[in-house]
């Protein structure tokens, strides 16, 4: 990288820094701690045997219900911005993830996939990709910079053929939501099997994900008008043994700028944006202690791979030990048998005029002499084959209990090193992260 390219992309960071709010900052910081090119965590874990996956930067809010029940408006209402067709006909016919961005734009499915590839798995869902979008937005409207809405095509019964398996893809969904809003209307009510079915199936399990919401509840009419909507829709619920849970809360909520006039009842609308700011709030406490327990796991990978090392390079002493000893027992029948041949037959010792060399040599052709003379005669020939297979025996054990273990290199043992000190700064820097985190509920007076 040359060093304008490099100014440049530390003033656009620079700028980025001053229009991100603190959250964005963090889950950005912890998002970059993974996934860098050259020290990502990543990478570091790959190395150690370890698979760590990148955190998310958004939460994802499924939103579910009957046809017309207000979804899309709901998103609408949450970005103010008209981002999603609205309307009293089946207006949203696939998916769509609306999600912010520096641009306004539309993808189609495949980009869609590229943009996320963990939804990669929607491939499988037969027809979902020629019905997926996703709409961007450069609104910074509540907290939507760190949300993802999954806004569902409108549940109906009956005849209504879906180009794709809509309970299917929608339970899969589910499964990679942070939050399942499901919207009853006055209108549809809980009457629609197939929103009750997947509902059902969706709570049993996720129900901590799960909330339910009366929604357009400014055309449910009169207060007892609404109450009774409110009971008959849960009444349908709780006959399915699945939804029969205690602690039932279907708060109320409508658009205010989509009332004709004033509404009479309560709304609670705020309590959706409440429950995405506390599933916010949740990931960011989960990204941050996910950050630790990965840098403990790897920090402690390397600790162990490095003790590894240690006693390795001690078990190899200990085989080369065993080998000598080995080597030396295979080695030493033939070693005295090649000496006394030397000594005695060729007489070299002589023939080098050393006396004491001389002597040695008297010394262990007598020490030959007398092992061969404790064999008698006739075994002396199957002693020699004894002594040969022996050998060979000794020899083979020698090679087995002398095999070493593979070591570190210096330059691997430095990177361990080095990974051990780069995680420990990233705790460092995660401490500090947590800190600015809990300031901004607490005051930085009460965070030491
Ligand atoms: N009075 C009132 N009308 C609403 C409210 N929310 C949505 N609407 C209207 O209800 C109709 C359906 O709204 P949508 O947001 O398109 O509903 P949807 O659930 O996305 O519908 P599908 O995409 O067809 O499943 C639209 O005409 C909206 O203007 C509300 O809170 N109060
Ligand atoms: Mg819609």
């Amino acid at each position: 990288m040359t060093r304008r390219t490099r100014s440049a992309t530390a003033a656009a960071s620079s700028t980025e820094n001053v229009t991100l709010s603190t959250n964005e900052r963090i889950l950005r910081d912890c998002h970059s701690f993974y996934i860098d090119e050259d020290r990502g965590l990543i990478g570091i874990a790959q190395q150690l045997g370890l698979t760590l996956f990148a955190p998310k930067k958004k939460i994802n809010v499924l939103l579910i219900g009957n046809h017309s029940a207000g979804k899309s408006s709901f998103i609408n209402w949450y970005v103010g911005e008209h981002v999603q067709k609205t309307g009293v006909a089946m207006e949203t016919q696939g998916f769509t993830f609306v999600t912010s961005g520096k641009k306004r734009e539309s993808l189609t499915g495949n980009a869609t996939l590229h943009l996320y590839p963990h939804f990669d798995e929607l491939r499988k869902h037969r027809g979902v990709v020629e019905y997926l979008t996703t709409e961007i937005s450069t609104s910074k409207e509540n907290k939507f910079s760190l949300v993802t809405f999954v806004d569902t095509p409108g549940l109906v019964d009956g005849d209504m053929i879906y180009a794709f398996n809509v309970d299917d893809t929608i339970l899969w969904l589910g499964d990679v939501a942070d939050l399942i809003f499901v919207f009853f209307d006055p209108i549809g009510q809980a009457l629609c099997k197939r929103t009750l079915n997947i509902v059902e199936k969706l709570n049993s399990k996720h129900p901590d994900r799960i909330r339910f919401y009366l929604s357009k509840a400014d055309t449910a009419g009169t207060e007892s008008d609404r109450q009774r909507v409110m009971m008959q829709i849960v009444q349908e619920l709780c006959k399915r043994p699945g939804l029969n849970k205690a602690a039932f809360e279907m708060p109320t909520i409508y658009i205010p700028t989509l009332t004709g006039k004033t509404a009479k009842c309560e709304n609670q609308l705020e309590n959706t944006a409440k429950e995405i700011s506390k599933a916010i709030d949740q990931m960011i406490q989960t990204t941050l202690n996910a950050l630790e327990k990965d840098c403990q796991a790897i920090a402690s990978l390397a600790q162990k791979k490095k003790e590894k090392d240690q006693a390795d390079r001690a078990f190899n002493w200990k085989a080369r030990f065993r080998g000598l000893v080995f080597y030396s027992l295979a080695f030493f029948f033939p070693l005295m048998l090649l000496l006394s041949l030397l000594t005695s037959g060729v007489g070299i010792v002589e023939m080098l005029g050393y006396e004491q060399g001389k002597e040695v040599a008297e010394q262990l052709q007598n020490f030959i002499e007398g092992l061969f003379g404790l064999v008698p005669e006739r075994y002396q020939v199957g002693f020699l084959v004894c002594q040969a297979a022996l050998c060979v025996l000794l020899f083979l054990l020698g090679r087995c209990v002398s095999k070493t273990r593979p070591t570190l290199s210096k330059r691997s043992k430095r990177s361990l090193e080095e990974i051990r000190d780069y995680v420990e700064d990233i705790g460092k820097r995660k401490k500090a992260l947590y800190k600015e985190y809990l300031e901004q509920s607490v005051g930085s007076e009460f965070v030491s």
